[in-house]
């Protein structure tokens, strides 16, 4: 029921060519005054009807005559209105109540009502809450803004676009207008009012405009917006350098605010930021955090190209310019930081997120079909998965060919909404190559598999690897048609030297890497000239989003993890080498996986000469949630259990004082530095600290409370602080009160409280939930505190959460309710952690069951909460 199809997409029968807003802002009360000039398509005739949502209209006039209500239908979510022409004004006068607004959607209060600020959050429809408007994104206007307000209540007064002026009126009150030059869709509308503290920086771009960069922030954290600035500058030159793309207004404003429903907003000219996304100071912020910010920013930046500049028809679209912006941020984030981990990093996320999703009922294409809320589709399957169409794509066309691919595509599609069709078509035009096999890739939801079987045959010195997909629970190959899958790969010898390439029939130079693509159901490629029986390093980089199925022995990838000059692949054969070693454990045989992945660490860690971080995260098995995508029946308290005997292992090959040895050697150089070398100590010596309390929780918890105590900056502080709690250590509980205590002001390290302590795993984890809900800093109304508490329980602690006594679920189920009251939007997505609930085993399958099926009967839930217990039911 109200299923919104791509099929039955239709141009829009009037489009607005100019919008006049006059914004009168108040906390309880706001009124919008909006002067649209209409413009009708001849082709259509269509009556005019313009989305508003839930809106009190005080009055509405037509070419400057006041419409009597006979001339017009407002049913609360469509206005229909008679006589209007090719050419018509019409103006309408809302009044809106910000302060009531707990859905953080539309015009809404940011803070308490004495001191907090008023902000707009508009993608994907919420201009709807705002004024009369066709609010879809293939209707670009030229905006222009001004905004009135009490100059002691709201003496900040930002909208998107250039400012033209600004004054004084009567009554204490002033008003500032903004003109964006640059049509816009209306999902990139915002305004900001309030009391706000301000750094700024003037940057000159690559094509000679001066703009003044401008970060707003409340006064208690206006001092933790320096790293951001940073970063924004870094984007900003990067994208010059590396997309050819100059900014486009003459100033460019950021804010931050501790409501808001995702990580931040894109709008023209005045981002919004969650403050967990852009604050970042060493006291309070982990590495993790720092890199998070950085990245966050260059997303929202890049977006004023791809998003903003090219925008999308319709939300069919969304990936157009999410999956290419979150591709864009990697490529950023890459060369900003280590490559090798940052692919790790997002890789690992793909898995961790997107996978599941695309294995379950809330599996969707990267372009859906249809939906019924679109606030639910911003999922990782759009972004993470639809990143990776796009690296397919970069990939296939090379450095150059894909900068060549972009220039056209920015060219011929500026100022214009755009389809995939569309980024395809100007890619493989400016490359004479024909991209429109991978549509497929867009159309169809699902994780393909990728078996892969090499053979050796000495008398010809070939090697043949013959490649096949297939996409589970799909039974023919016929069903779909085959994607094309490109396969980097090299061939190692047993001693892990890389062997040159001669691929049968192909007369280029011999490389040691090379990129097959297999785009028939199966296909075999025939290496010559080949010595010795080769190891294959496959898929090198993750050059799709597949799942690999080799035959590989435990020495082969030892072999890789040994030797790969691939860090990726290093890691991910480790990765599945962990896995088989886990898997050994669970069915209690006699394989060689565990001590192969045992002993190919141990020499790592005791001889080679690595990066520090990227030891940590090679002695790192693969994750609870990936374990369970591996099983059928899934006991996430039994993964749990398995997985701590598969590190137990791996702690006691090391050794613990081979693990204090390096521990002290690491603690010897500590600070906050945020340069790669002292971010990969810190990183390896939280690996060293966590191994060695599987060993030694004593010997370990003396020396996490000591790091405690020492520690310079939230990151050694945090993983102490971590440390001691999962080894129940007498030192937790002063510890977890100090940590209270001394950042008991502070928002987000707050939330990192909150988060450490409900991802402790096991059984009682839901008992310190519940407790944890009583602390007066708890909040459903704030979503970064939903998400610390709530969102770490249910998406991060798999052992606490799925009790066999089903009352992890009836508590998430109860919260649901009472959050899906006052944000929909928060509530549908944490819903989705029940998603994957039929591969449970069966007694946490029912239990689960139970309580989904008594929240769909709930009556009155919100349509986005609807949407996914529907889909996640059926
Ligand atoms: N484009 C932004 C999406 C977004 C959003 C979507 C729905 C509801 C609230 C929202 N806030 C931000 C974020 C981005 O991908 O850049
Ligand atoms: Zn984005």
């Amino acid at each position: 029921q109200g299923l919104i199809r791509l099929r039955d997409y239709r141009a829009p029968a009037w489009r607005v060519e100019t919008v006049d807003l006059d914004v009168d802002l108040g906390i309880d009360a706001s009124e919008v005054l909006a002067r649209l000039l209409l413009r009708r398509d001849p082709a259509q005739d269509a009556p005019l009807r313009l989305d508003g949502e839930g809106l009190q209209l005080l009055s509405i006039a037509l070419d400057g005559r006041q419409l009597p209500a006979s001339a017009y239908r407002y049913d609360g979510s469509v206005l229909e209105v008679d006589g209007a022409r090719d050419g018509s004004v019409l103006e309408t006068l809302v009044r809106l109540r910000p302060a009531a607004n707990t859905a953080l959607e539309g015009l809404y209060l940011s803070g308490p009502r004495e001191s907090g600020f008023l902000l707009t959050q508009c993608e994907a429809e919420g201009f709807r809450h705002i004024t009369f408007f066709p609010d879809r994104p293939d209707v670009l206007s030229r905006y222009t803004v001004t905004l009135r307000a009490d100059r002691t209540r709201f003496p900040v007064l930002l909208a998107g676009g250039n400012p033209d002026g600004a004054g004084e009126l009567d009554g204490g009150r002033h008003w500032a207008r903004f003109v964006d030059p640059h049509p816009k869709p209306s999902y990139l509308f915002a305004l900001v009012a309030g009391h706000l503290e301000v750094i700024g920086r003037d940057y000159v771009t690559a094509d000679g405009r001066a703009v003044q960069l401008k970060i707003w922030a409340e006064a208690d954290a206006i001092d933790r917006c320096h790293y951001a600035m940073d970063a924004l500058e870094r984007a900003m030159r990067w994208d010059e350098q590396a997309y050819g793309r100059n900014y486009d207004l003459d100033v460019f404003h950021v804010v931050a605010t501790h409501d808001f429903n995702m990580g931040a907003m894109e709008n023209k000219g005045l981002n919004i930021f969650n403050a967990k996304c852009l604050l970042a100071e060493p006291d309070s912020t982990t590495d993790d955090e720092y890199r998070h910010v950085e990245a966050v920013v260059a997303h929202e930046y890049f977006h004023n190209w791809s998003g903003n500049r090219v925008t999308c028809r319709d939300w069919f679209q969304l990936s157009l310019k999410e999956g290419l912006t979150v591709f864009r941020e990697q490529s950023f984030s890459a060369d900003m930081n280590s490559a090798p981990l940052k692919r790790i990093e997002d890789v690992a996320l793909l898995r961790r997120a997107q996978f599941p999703e695309d294995a379950g009922p809330l599996a969707h294409p990267v372009r859906p079909a249809q939906y019924s809320e679109i606030n639910n589709f911003y999922t990782a399957t759009v972004y993470e998965k639809g990143a990776e169409l796009v690296r397919m794509l970069a990939g296939a066309l090379g450095r150059d060919g894909f900068r060549r691919g972009m220039d056209r595509y920015f060219a011929r599609n500026d100022g214009r909404a755009a389809t995939l069709e569309d980024f395809l078509a100007a890619l493989g035009e400016a490359n004479d190559t024909d991209l429109t096999p991978y549509l497929a890739w867009y159309a169809q939801a699902g994780t393909p598999r990728l078996k892969a079987h090499g053979r050796y045959d000495a008398a010809t010195r070939t090697y043949t690897l013959t490649l096949a997909q297939h996409m589970a629970g799909v039974a023919t190959a016929e069903a779909r048609p085959p994607l094309p899958i490109p396969v980097k790969l090299a061939l190692f010898t047993p001693h892990g030297d890389m062997l040159p390439l001669h691929l049968d029939g192909q007369t280029s130079k011999p490389a040691t890497e090379q990129v097959v693509v297999l785009d028939r159901a199966e296909q075999s490629f025939v290496f010559t000239n080949i010595a010795t029986v080769p190891v294959p390093s496959l898929l090198r980089g993750f050059s799709a989003p597949v799942i690999l199925e080799c035959d590989y022995t435990p020495d082969e990838l030892a072999l890789l993890l040994g030797h790969d000059a691939d860090g990726f692949n290093r890691w991910e054969a480790g990765q599945q080498l962990a896995a088989r070693a886990y898997e050994d454990l669970r069915d209690s045989t006699a394989g060689t996986a565990l001590q192969a992945w045992c002993d190919a660490l141990a020499r790592l860690f005791d001889h080679a000469v690595i990066d520090d971080a990227l030891l940590a995260d090679l002695l790192t098995p693969p994750g609870e949630i990936e374990l369970a995508e591996r099983e059928t029946a899934i006991d996430p308290q039994r993964i749990h259990h398995l997985r701590q005997a598969l590190q137990q292992r791996l702690a006691a090959r090391l050794g613990a004082a081979a693990l204090r040895q390096r521990y002290a050697a690491l603690a010897a150089h500590t600070n906050t530095e945020l340069d790669a070398s002292s971010q990969a100590r810190r990183r390896l010596k939280r690996r060293a600290l966590e191994l060695l309390a599987l060993l030694d929780p004593a010997g370990a918890g003396e020396l996490a409370a000591a790091q405690y105590r020492a520690a310079p900056g939230m990151t050694d502080r945090l993983a102490a602080l971590s440390v001691l709690l999962r080894g129940d250590a007498p030192q937790a509980a002063a510890a977890l009160r100090d940590y209270r205590e001394r950042h008991a002001g502070n928002a987000l390290a707050l939330d990192k409280w909150f988060a450490v302590q409900a991802q402790l795993p096991g059984e009682p984890a839901l008992e310190r939930v519940r407790l944890l809900e009583r602390d007066a800093a708890f909040t459903l109304k704030n979503p970064n505190r939903v998400q610390s508490l709530l969102g770490a329980f249910v998406r991060n602690n798999p052992s606490g959460f799925h009790r066999t006594d089903g009352a992890g679920y009836r508590l998430l189920a109860e919260r649901l309710v009472a959050l899906d009251a006052l944000n929909p939007q928060v509530a549908a997505r944490l819903a989705t952690a029940f998603n994957g609930w039929q591969r449970l085993e069966p007694l946490r399958r029912e239990a689960a069951r139970a309580a989904i099926v008594e929240l769909a009967g709930h009556h009155g839930l919100s349509r986005n909460l609807a949407e996914i217990v529907d889909s996640v039911l059926n």
